[in-house]
């Protein structure tokens, strides 16, 4: 199909085009049209002026006998698409004019949207970056994972206490999938292996189809798009005539409920062994799917199987995907014939793997009962595995197989090419831990791959006003060329230019203040310190070092309350999972505190706490362009690297943190001076944990932290409840494994170095801007070119 047939089906002229998907997509005149259409027909037509560049991305792939790139995670974070889609294809002025020709509001339209959250956090986020960026780059790829119908549960709150409600995003129509009902495979789970005649075969005793939707994503100037490819588990026999004709209604419905449950939500709870084994489910349904999609397109343009690895790099998002070995090998050996060596040769040499925690407690390892029973091939293929690597290392200390558990850690290790980290210190403490001895026996294939942040979406698109000055100030090339920021580095001495960064800041607050007003009735000045912590709830975050914090300054305020304060506003937000009771605990010790806190008139124009609900993508895009002061406090060594501390930086506020994850690499590009440093190291966390009574000792040594937590002991903030909080005391004056009441001294002394620099206005624009200035290297763009470069052999075609 050529250009000018395409620009039949959509017209030039962006409102026509809005008014005739209005009519022929969705049978709408404008005035019977409700809010959800006029989005609707704004996304269409966004998405048709996708579609030329898709299909030409396709084309050139094949013509060129490119190199693809497969990334498989079992979250793709992707947030609200139309913006991102308009920004990229540059039509804001466009679609703003388009909209207000037809009397609608732009704003108003695009929050509409519902936010696809199909992740937890920076796992699934950075799946969602990297797309944007692969596009950006023209490299052929793919992202594949799966279409849950319920993305991470909605938050309220009731008392304080987090409340969890289903997410339905797919409950408002979403414009951006093309289903494709005729790509689907058949994935089997259970049965047994029969060796017939030397070959074995899997025979499942249970059946789920997998169907692909797609949606296209677009990189910079739309010059290229390509294709999030994500699986619904549908039954394999719809509906069971049989047992509707005999009156069972419900037995009748059974097949498509059960099949379709594989894809029904993220992260289903895993404490249960249901639980446990629909997640396995889970990760063998998109995995298994993909590689059949992977082989069949493979098969559509080369005859040679030994060719997969300069054809087909396959990235595994953590080792949820880590099935795909074993998977791979039982497709080239047992369904294709190859050798059992060379078809693990051969998978080795397409699979990579990226691990993104040390914490033993996230590390996957299946129950070899649950996995035997799901996987009774699988499990035959990883002991081989695992035999042949020992016979290969027999100096080795380790197996894939301890303890009647499958480790998804070691297999994906022994699977992969490349084994990267998230961040340089992160890398470095795999090599010395988690993976020691495995590093030991294959030196290089641990490779570090520091994470990083589209700046379309977490710049250009969320921070319109900063992101114009930095145009105006050195020209739009930056936004593919991030490092280019480094222009803006003259004009910090500029005061001028200073006021206008400075204004940019402020009239973001000022929006975010009005925002938190109307929709959460809260009142906040935006002349006070805006103090963010957003992520995810969790001890090794450390929330509740920073609500220490805030009382300890509470109550040092209430002790003088006319001296010179720099008024603060904290404002926290982040989801606990459902099972995490302590994190839980955290969320609403911290709606006590700010509602005792924001009720008091004698501080609560220097102090407030604001904890917002329901955090997700579209959150952070409101609160990091509005932040002064970005808290990134995780105990040293167990942070892998952050993102959001990138995004803070690159929109222009300073942190305060730990040497943990990429904190370091921040630090070290924006400058220790434009850092508030904190906190025990890595190594000197490992240390402390060794001396005995820790925790106490460092209450003792500081008289403020001993009175903060006697505040939260004597039931300050829960006076109907006065013990509600005692074991998070109990926790921080005892086994405290995080060691926040030995970081608690250090981090104090370096919030006020925070007050006393934010009280210089000129001085902290000064550094607000160096932090943008100094962190293009945190462009996704750099991250994906090195993953390209070290582990893909792979090329962009534009
Ligand atoms: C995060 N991990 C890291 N995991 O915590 C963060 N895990 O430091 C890093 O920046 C980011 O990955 C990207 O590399 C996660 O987000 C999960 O969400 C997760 C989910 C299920 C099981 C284990």
């Amino acid at each position: 199909m050529n250009i000018a047939t395409l620009r039949t089906v959509s017209s030039d002229n962006l409102r026509d085009a809005i008014l005739s998907h209005l009519a022929y997509s969705f049978g709408k005149t404008p005035e019977a049209a409700h809010l959800e259409d006029w989005r609707m027909a704004l996304s269409y037509a966004v998405r048709d002026r996708m579609v030329e560049a898709w299909f030409d991305a396709t084309r050139r792939t094949y013509d060129a006998g490119a190199k693809r790139v497969y990334y498989l995670s079992m979250e793709f974070l992707i947030g609200r698409l139309l913006e991102d889609g308009i920004v990229n294809l540059r039509l804001v002025d466009q679609a703003r004019a388009a909209l207000t020709e037809l009397g609608l509001d732009y704003h108003t339209v695009l929050e509409n949207e519902p936010d696809a959250a199909l992740g937890n956090g920076g796992l699934g986020r950075l799946a969602a970056c990297f797309l944007e960026s692969l596009s950006t780059l023209g490299v052929p790829a793919m992202g594949y994972g799966i279409r849950y119908e319920h993305g991470l549960f909605r938050q309220s709150f009731a008392d304080g206490r987090q409340m969890e409600a289903p997410e339905t995003w797919l409950l408002q129509r979403h414009a951006w999938e093309f289903e494709r009902p005729e790509t689907r495979y058949t994935i089997g789970f259970g049965g047994e292996v029969r060796d017939e005649a030397g070959r074995m075969v899997w025979t499942p005793d249970e059946q789920v189809c997998a169907e692909a939707f797609d949606t296209p994503i677009a990189g910079w100037k739309g010059r290229w798009v390509n294709t999030l490819r994500l699986w619904s588990a549908q039954s394999v026999r719809p509906f069971d005539l049989d047992s509707f004709n005999r009156g069972d209604f419900e037995g009748a419905a059974q097949p498509e409920a059960l099949a379709r449950t594989i894809s029904r939500v993220l992260y289903p709870d895993d404490t249960t062994e249901q639980g446990k084994k629909l997640r396995l489910k889970q990760e063998f349904f998109f995995t298994a799917a993909a590689l059949r999609d992977i082989l069949r397109r493979f098969d559509s343009e080369y005859n040679d199987v030994a060719l997969l690895p300069s054809k087909v790099a396959i990235q595994l998002n953590d080792t949820h995907p880590a099935i795909a070995g074993p998977e791979l090998v039982r497709l080239l050996h047992d369904e294709r014939g190859l050798p059992f060596e060379e078809a693990q040769k051969i998978a080795q040499g397409c699979l990579n793997y990226t691990n993104h925690t040390l914490l033993p407690e996230a590390l996957e390892s299946w129950n070899e009962g649950i996995f035997g029973q799901l996987l009774p091939r699988h499990i035959q293929i990883v002991d081989r595995i695992d035999d042949a690597h020992a016979k290969a290392n027999p100096s080795r200390g380790f197996s894939m197989r301890a303890n009647h558990q499958v480790r998804m850690g070691e297999l994906s290790f022994v699977m992969a090419n490349r084994v990267n980290g998230v961040s340089a210190l992160h890398t470095g403490l795999m090599k010395e831990t988690v993976f020691k001895e495995l590093h030991r026996l294959h030196p290089e294939r641990i490779v570090n791959e520091t994470n990083g942040v589209t700046p379309r979406r977490w710049l250009l698109s969320c921070n319109p006003r900063l992101s114009g000055l930095v145009s105006e100030t050195i020209g739009s090339g930056w936004i593919d060329d991030l490092e280019s920021l480094s222009d803006l580095e003259p004009h910090v001495d500029d005061a001028g230019w200073r006021d206008l960064f400075a204004a940019a800041k402020r009239s973001n607050k000022s929006e975010l203040a009005a925002w938190m007003s109307d929709t959460h009735g809260l009142r906040v000045d935006p002349a006070a310190m805006f103090d963010v912590q957003i992520k995810r709830m969790h001890e090794y975050k450390r929330q509740h070092l920073n609500i220490l914090e805030a009382i300890a300054h509470w109550q040092e305020i209430k002790d003088a309350p006319n001296a010179e304060w720099t008024p603060r506003v904290k404002i926290f937000a982040g989801k606990a999972a459902p099972g995490y009771v302590f994190a839980k605990d955290i969320i609403r010790l911290i709606n006590d505190v700010s509602s005792v806190l924001n009720a008091d008139a004698e501080t609560c124009d220097k102090l407030q706490v604001i904890f917002l609900p329901n955090y997700n993508v579209t959150l952070a895009e409101r609160l990091i362009p509005a932040a002064d002061l970005s808290e990134q406090i995780s105990t040293a060594g167990k942070e892998a690297s952050g993102t959001g501390n990138m995004k803070f930086a690159m929109n222009g506020a300073p942190t305060i943190g730990t040497l943990d994850g990429a904190n370091v690499e921040i630090r070290e590009r924006v400058g220790a001076e434009n850092f508030f440093l904190f906190g025990m190291t890595a190594e000197e966390v490992v240390a402390r944990r060794e001396v005995e009574g820790h925790a106490a000792k460092a209450i003792e040594a500081d008289p403020r932290l001993a009175r903060a937590l006697e505040a939260i002991r004597s039931g300050m903030f829960s006076p109907d409840e006065p013990d509600r909080y005692r074991h998070i005391v109990e926790n921080l004056s005892g086994h405290d494994y995080f060691l926040v009441s030995s970081d608690f001294t250090d981090y104090w002394r370096a919030q006020r170095e925070v007050d006393r620099a934010y009280a210089d206005a000129a001085s902290w624009t000064r550094m607000a801007a160096l932090n943008t200035a100094r962190s293009g290297w945190f462009s996704s763009d750099r991250t994906i070119r090195g993953y390209m470069a070290d582990i893909w052999d792979a090329k962009g075609l534009i």
